[in-house]
């Protein structure tokens, strides 16, 4: 196996925790490289459950986990998922976990403003995680955040502390709330800085020297192509790049170092949150297909919207992603139905678009163009090769493939690690 990066094509949620599990275990180091702990990952290993956000999911078998410079680090919420999974008995030490020293801060007053704005917001709010995500990317990109190398030379934060608060206080001020309480924030800091510090380091040099040893490395990307910043149903999108290429950026490693591109796909489409979604179904068979999925956020609980697969987003999460392969997850959700539908094209005020436009309205207002396939009653839940799978599921896995204009890889066919088809 190469180097592999593992990114979402629709809006989150496709089973990459699974999937990046399942490689994980042939890997030598599984890097985050952007979001933070609004990811959810979910991995069933043995019937036990684990539950992951901020942390890569190779840390559940023991892999060397990094958390790379990409990535907008909550250290409270580290310190919580740390002693949540240990106490599912994984061990986490300096050498199974390393943090890189330069990865900004989610602080208090970030999930602050991103609850105050989301509550101002009314009917037009995004409907993030609440988790201070946005508000930490915006100070990186703003020259104000405070880093975890900070954290080692708290002595000199006085000045970064100047601009930071005199930024949040005027914010803060518009909506009514006190100041900063900057006293409350260097104890905090202080008291939480020893047990980050513990994992800090240059990643970028510890995954060159991994490099070196010919090792493995698998790049675990959050959220999905189309809550890309950039590429994504803006403004209705996660803060950072959620596409293959943020790996290297995100990392400290060159673009040659990313490998295999591997988008995971869910069968049909599924998004959490406010914005568009034109295969969205507000019916029965939404319904049944959520519930059949447990679509529920694994951060907020949220229930997620469900709707038909939508060819046309995934060919262009993939052409936009440099996509070598798909994994096409949860395709057992879709056992029983008697046909089942497949966008392959949108009607945007009569013309017939074969993309997804970039503009708000128009990505509201595009009206998906179905296919109908005959659905399958026999169940391929835990399927494990190709020649377990109904002629009709193989079928739709083709027209699949066909339409996104790129190979499935892998299909999964339940949470558990090993039920996954190795197509090539
Ligand atoms: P944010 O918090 O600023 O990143 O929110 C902005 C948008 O990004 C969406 N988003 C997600 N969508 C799907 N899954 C995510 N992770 C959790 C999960 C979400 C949960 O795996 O279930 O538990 O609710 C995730 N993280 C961010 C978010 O819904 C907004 O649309
Ligand atoms: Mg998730």
């Amino acid at each position: 196996m190469a180097n592999v990066t593992v990114i979402g094509a629709q809006w989150g949620d496709e089973g990459k925790g699974k999937i990046v599990d399942w490689l994980a275990s042939r890997a030598d180091a599984v890097v985050r490289f952007q979001g933070g702990h609004n990811a959810g990952h979910t991995l069933v290993i043995d019937g036990k459950t684990y539950k992951l956000s901020l942390l890569p999911s190779g840390i559940v078998s023991g892999t060397l986990s990094v958390i790379g410079n990409g990535v907008v680090l909550d250290p409270w919420a580290l310190k919580d998922e740390i002693a949540k999974i240990e106490a599912q008995g994984v061990t986490i030490t300096d050498d199974n976990l390393a943090v890189a020293d330069n990865c900004p801060l989610i602080l208090p007053i970030h999930r602050d403003l991103d609850g105050l704005r989301e509550a101002a917001a009314g009917s037009g709010k995004i409907g993030t995680t609440g988790r201070g995500i946005g508000p930490a990317y915006e100070d990186k990109v703003g020259r104000r955040a405070i880093r975890v190398c900070d954290l080692a030379h708290l002595d000199k934060l006085e000045p970064q502390l100047d601009r930071l608060c005199a930024h949040h206080d005027a914010l803060r001020a518009g909506f009514g709330e006190p100041p900063v309480d900057r006293d409350r924030l260097l104890a905090d800091l202080t008291e939480i800085a020893p047990f980050v510090l513990k994992y800090a380091q240059p990643v970028w040099k510890r995954l060159k020297k991994v490099r070196k040893a010919g090792a493995k490395i698998l790049f675990e990307g959050a959220q999905g192509v189309l809550l890309d910043v950039d590429h994504g149903t803006y403004p209705f999108v996660t803060s950072s790049n959620t596409v293959s290429g943020t790996a290297a950026s995100g990392s400290g490693l060159g673009p040659n170092s990313t490998g295999f591109v591997l988008a995971i796909v869910k069968a049909y489409t599924t998004r959490v949150g406010s914005g568009p979604f034109p295969t969205e179904l507000e019916d029965d068979i939404g319904q049944t297909l959520g519930e059949k999925g447990h679509e529920f956020g694994v951060v907020t609980g949220r229930k997620r919207r469900v709707g038909w697969f939508d060819a046309v987003i995934v060919r262009q999460s993939c052409a936009i992603s440099g996509v070598t392969g798909i994994a096409l997850t949860k395709i057992d959700v879709l056992d029983g139905f008697e046909t089942v539908k497949i966008c392959t094209g949108y009607r945007l005020r009569g013309k017939i678009m074969d993309y997804y436009p970039s503009h708000a309205t128009d990505q509201a207002e595009v009206e998906p163009i179905y296919e109908e396939m005959e659905g399958w009653s026999e169940s391929t839940a835990g399927a494990r090769s190709y020649a377990d799978l109904p002629a009709n599921a193989i079928k739709y896995i083709q027209r699949v493939q066909e339409l996104i204009e790129t190979p499935v890889a892998l299909v999964s066919t339940s949470p558990e690690r090993d039920d996954t088809i190795l197509v090539r």
